[in-house]
């Protein structure tokens, strides 16, 4: 709490900043690595020269709510460059049920407790808000609206629509962040490898992320990588978990636009 307080009144981003904001577990460690691929296009680097073979995405993109206050971003504070206008925001989502499971998932795996918890628990205290990073529903409908109000400075994506759409979602998050493809086939080639360089498959079998540690959190980085799937809540959800979360969704999503399927 004391890192949130000290980052919502004093953090000041730069014109050409682009935070990258996310309910846990909706697709963080994906959308990091995306844009660091898109970044990095420009280096013309070959495989071998990519930092996420010695980093997980996370230790690219500091969590600033986390570590306002620990030593990796406080020099985030210091910068006198910092104006307090234009910084761009890329929100990803996840449709709840996904973001449920994986998120039981990851406690289950790092609190490690004698069994797992509940998954009964887990969708009550997802349902009444009493989660950490707090209530699902008003975290998301918070960007939506913020991402209709301000389009050219919010964007927001969805995790299964990266799935299902991967090359067209890329090009808009590369355009929004000033860095639009060509059209022609060498814009094709280079999405292919936005896309092949972030992919789950690529980065679960680095080495760093098999058997290397995020230090700042003392978490195995093979934590952030599960199924990287959309759907998997129905291998752990009954039919009445399910229909209870739906409800909540259409009462809690009614009359915002925003529809958040497992597609
Ligand atoms: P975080 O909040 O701890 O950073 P986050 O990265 O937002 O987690 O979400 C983790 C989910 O994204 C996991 O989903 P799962 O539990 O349903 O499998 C993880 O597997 C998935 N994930 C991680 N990296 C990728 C990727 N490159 N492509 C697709 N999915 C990914």
């Amino acid at each position: 709490m004391q890192s949130m307080k000290a980052f919502r009144s004093e953090f000041q981003p730069r014109n050409d900043d682009i935070l990258l904001t996310s309910f846990p577990k909706t697709g963080t460690t994906w959308l990091i690595a995306l844009c660091h691929n898109i970044l990095s296009l420009d280096d013309d680097g070959k495989e071998e020269d990519d930092v996420l073979k010695k980093m997980n995405p996370h230790e690219l993109a500091p969590p600033l709510d986390v570590n306002f206050l620990s030593d990796q971003v406080q020099d985030l504070l210091l910068d006198p460059g910092r104006s307090n206008s234009g910084c761009k925001i890329v929100h990803v989502a996840r449709n709840p049920k996904d973001t449920l499971v994986s998120m039981w998932h990851f406690y289950n795996k790092i609190l490690k407790p004698d069994g797992p918890f509940p998954v009964e628990r887990a969708v009550e205290s997802f349902c009444s808000g009493v989660l950490p990073w707090g209530p699902f529903y008003e975290n998301v409908v918070g960007y939506w609206e913020e991402s209709n109000r301000r389009p050219k400075e919010v964007l927001f994506l969805k995790y299964e629509e990266l799935c299902r759409y991967p090359e067209e979602q890329v090009r808009k998050l590369a355009s929004f962040m000033g860095r639009p493809f060509s059209s022609m086939e060498d814009g094709d080639a280079e999405v292919g490898k936005v896309l092949r360089y972030s992919s789950f498959n690529r980065l679960k079998e680095l080495e760093v992320n098999k058997n290397g540690v995020w230090e700042l959190h003392r978490l195995p980085n093979n934590t952030f990588f599960r199924k990287g799937t959309v759907g998997d809540w129905k291998s752990y959800l009954t039919p009445q978990m399910a229909e209870r979360i739906d409800q909540l969704t259409q009462l809690k999503l009614q009359g915002t636009g925003l529809s958040l399927d497992d597609f």
